[in-house]
């Protein structure tokens, strides 16, 4: 008998329960379960009706993520709904929380649907490189119609109870108990004799593509510009299409030969991976549940520059009231007039409304007097990346900010630890980096300083979850975890360019490998300046045998600072956004190559590919070697929602496994040779590659 399925008669309704924490996902022992127990209650004479409920906090929330590495086993899910459909009393879904994935599968195989008005509905599975397979893209048109469907299946994103009412979804929303609620909708199915309705009717299918093909066209290019490079979406749409042309039994026999394709994929494996690494980045070893975070209720951000101001609009839209810092009242006015701007476009672009702009707004208040700053529970310090003007604003931050109050440094690279160092609440201290644009990049990394307490960093990683930010842990080192492993791959193509390859080939190369943007484009956005300030301020500790990118420092000496000067990798039509190769550049850097002895080639995609990754994974490596990131799978995670890595190739560390250590270790190898010091392979990185282990599989 299944222990994570009961079985309970109230008066002649069989209450079958899913009891397998902590988000009752569809195992082998709950489908096993599930199967038995229906059966029992259709054999048995007393049973009018059966209600399925989730115990805990959720009705199914998918099939077991798990499991999926493994061979399958029956009863598959697929073949419990089917035989739902040949049961002849009425079976209700009590839902509550997330049916999500199978989870609404097996609530759409069920005859009724009631839910608590708090409850979400999804098919998240394009997100894990898979469609809904237990005939989810069949069922789900025949019960909401083919457009909210795709909607559903392309995107994966949930909807809310009172939608999915209106959708038809579920037949009813109950208030108050759901079991209650429940039998008491199944008093009224059998009081009233209701026709038992099966989703997978009408049986042969429901339409043809032709009378279909906008919204399936819509939905391609939905899936091609949203999820580029991503195979999930599209087979998901091939699935609906296979359910408008063939009768149900044939359309659910090509997703059975489907799914297992989509299940195996490379893709499908690397977006499972990323589920669970996700999950990971959030454990800090050492930081238990007994660990409780800080109460933020009042926040303080110093500067109210690009930053600053998408700092403050994180915690406006968390809800947080937030103080503004700056020196002049002018820069608080630019301040606010971009966080008003920006609000703007939202309500453009329909993300908000009038009231939630005022809303907003109405949490941030501004001051110039550092005094203010004294009820604040958490200060993030967002100044010019200036060691010495950080540590004057923690000094007197010291003295200022309460006791128990968060001081956080913004910092995008800087030690940490030395500014620490200037109070005498080192404990509380810790770096907060946010990814430009602040409101919008979903990573936050917190960085632990060599004396940060478990507090402060559960306070951080508490933050992330409330501006709905995936939070990563780093230690402190030149570029914490992020940027420390993206610089290797920034410096490699400025090489590549110095080399002989046009930033257009390089970016194009990156670009067809998933990645958002080329990196050069991407420089170019952010300032060439920037970086250039930081290479004369760490000139000092230039190790002379390391090669150093003099193409990029001639072109900051010549002005060209990127998108908002005009000029920078490539040329900008005025006010333009669009990078256009310019002949200039390839022109500089046949000078910068005479005046170093570079020597110039043709130089094809596949060595543009491996330098620029490559050597962001040696530096990972080393990054993981020397305990600054907890585990390689936080690199990727930074990676995704920092950078926009595609999260369907996994990450740097995963890509590199996939790829497999020893080649890549040859290769780093051949590039130690040819180009000197920066490419030392990493001893971690050796060590798995002799031993056949891997960064990120355990
Ligand atoms: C599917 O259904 C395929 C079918 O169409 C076809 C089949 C033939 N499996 O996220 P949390 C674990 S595909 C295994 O921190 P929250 C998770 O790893 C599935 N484990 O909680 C974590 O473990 P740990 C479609 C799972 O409250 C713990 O549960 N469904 C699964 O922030 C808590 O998770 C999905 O894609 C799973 N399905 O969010 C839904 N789900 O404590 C995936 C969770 O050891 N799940 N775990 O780290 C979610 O989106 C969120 O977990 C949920 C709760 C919203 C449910």
């Amino acid at each position: 008998m299944s222990e994570v399925v009961g079985f309970e008669l109230r008066g002649r309704n069989a209450i079958i329960t899913i009891d397998n924490p902590p988000v009752n996902a569809l195992s082998l022992g709950v489908r096993q379960g599930l199967m038995e127990r229906v059966d029992r209650a259709a054999m048995d004479s007393e049973v009018l009706a059966i209600i399925l409920i989730g115990l805990g906090r959720t009705f199914p929330a998918g099939a077991d993520i798990r499991e999926f590495d493994k061979p399958v086993e029956e009863p598959h899910l697929l073949s419990i709904i089917d035989h739902f459909d040949s049961i002849k009393k009425p079976i209700i879904a009590a839902i509550h929380g997330t049916a999500l994935g199978g989870g609404l599968e097996l609530a759409l195989g069920c005859h009724f649907r009631v839910s608590l008005p708090t409850a979400r509905f999804g098919t998240p599975e394009v997100k894990l490189g898979i469609f809904p397979g237990a005939a989810g893209t069949q069922r789900l048109p025949r019960v909401i119609g083919l457009d909210r469907s795709l909607e559903l299946i392309v995107l994966g994103e949930p909807i809310d109870a009172r939608t999915a009412f209106e959708y038809g979804l579920i037949d009813k929303l109950v208030e108050g108990d759901l079991l209650e609620g429940a039998i008491s909708f199944t008093r009224k199915v059998l009081n009233e004799n209701l026709a038992i309705q099966t989703s997978s009717e009408p049986r042969e299918g429901i339409g043809s593509p032709e009378d279909f093909q906008e919204v399936i066209q819509k939905y391609r290019d939905i899936a091609s510009k949203k999820m580029r490079g991503q195979e999930s979406p599209h087979e998901a749409i091939e699935s609906v299409i296979d359910g408008l042309k063939m009768p149900y039994d044939q359309a659910v026999k090509a997703d059975r030969k489907r799914f297992p394709r989509c299940k195996d994929s490379i893709q499908s494996r690397a977006l499972r991976y990323s589920f669970f690494a996700e999950r990971e980045a959030s454990k800090i070893p050492g930081v238990g549940k007994e660990i409780t975070p800080r109460e933020i209720k009042k926040g303080a951000v110093i500067g109210a520059g690009t930053m600053g101001g998408g700092i403050l609009m994180c915690f406006a839209d968390a809800g947080i009231p937030v103080l503004a810092i700056e020196s002049s009242s002018e820069a608080l006015e630019t301040g606010m007039e971009t966080i008003s701007k920006n609000y703007q476009r939202m309500i453009e672009r329909g993300r908000i409304t009038e009231t939630e702009k005022a809303n907003r707004i109405s949490l941030i208040s501004t001051s110039l007097n550092f005094n203010d700053l004294s009820d604040a529970d958490l200060i993030i310090e967002a100044a010019f990346e200036d060691l010495e003007l950080k540590k004057e604003i923690f000094s007197k931050l010291n003295e200022i900010a309460k006791s128990g109050a968060i001081l956080a440094t913004n910092t995008s690279y800087m030690d940490i630890n030395q500014i620490a160092a200037v109070t005498q609440r080192a404990e509380d201290i810790i770096g907060l980096h946010f990814f430009v644009p602040a409101n919008v990049m979903k990573m936050l990394e917190v960085v632990r300083t060599s004396s940060s307490s478990p507090e402060a960093l559960a306070t951080g990683m508490q933050l992330a979850k409330q501006f709905k930010k995936v939070g990563g842990v780093a230690g402190v080192s030149h570029g914490f975890v992020a940027n420390r492993s993206r610089a290797p791959l920034v410096r490699e193509a400025q090489f590549l360019v110095e080399e002989g390859a046009s930033p257009a080939q390089i970016d194009a190369v990156l670009r067809d490998f998933g990645l958002p943007m080329g990196v050069l484009a991407v420089s170019d956005m952010s300032g060439l300046d920037v970086s250039w300030r930081m290479r004369k301020s760490l000139a000092h500790l230039r190790d002379s045998e390391e090669r150093y990118p003099h193409l990029a420092d001639r072109l900051c000496e010549m002005g060209r600072f990127g998108r908002k000067a005009g000029y920078g990798y490539y040329s900008y039509s005025e006010g333009g956004n669009l990078p256009i190769p310019d002949p200039e550049v390839e022109e500089i850097a046949l000078k910068v190559a005479e005046e170093n002895g570079i020597e110039r080639r043709k130089i094809n995609d596949a060595e543009i590919l491996d330098r620029c990754l490559y050597a962001a994974v040696n530096e990972g490596s080393k990054i993981v070697e020397e305990g600054i990131a907890y585990r390689a799978s936080d690199i990727d995670i930074m990676w995704q929602y920092g950078f926009g890595f595609p999260r369907w190739r996994g990450g740097i560390m995963y890509h590199a496994d996939v790829i497999g250590l020893s080649e890549v270790l040859d290769r780093i190898e051949e590039f130690h040779e040819i180009h000197g010091k920066l490419w030392q392979p990493s001893a971690l990185l050796k060590e798995l590659a002799q031993s056949g282990g891997s960064f990120t599989q355990k």
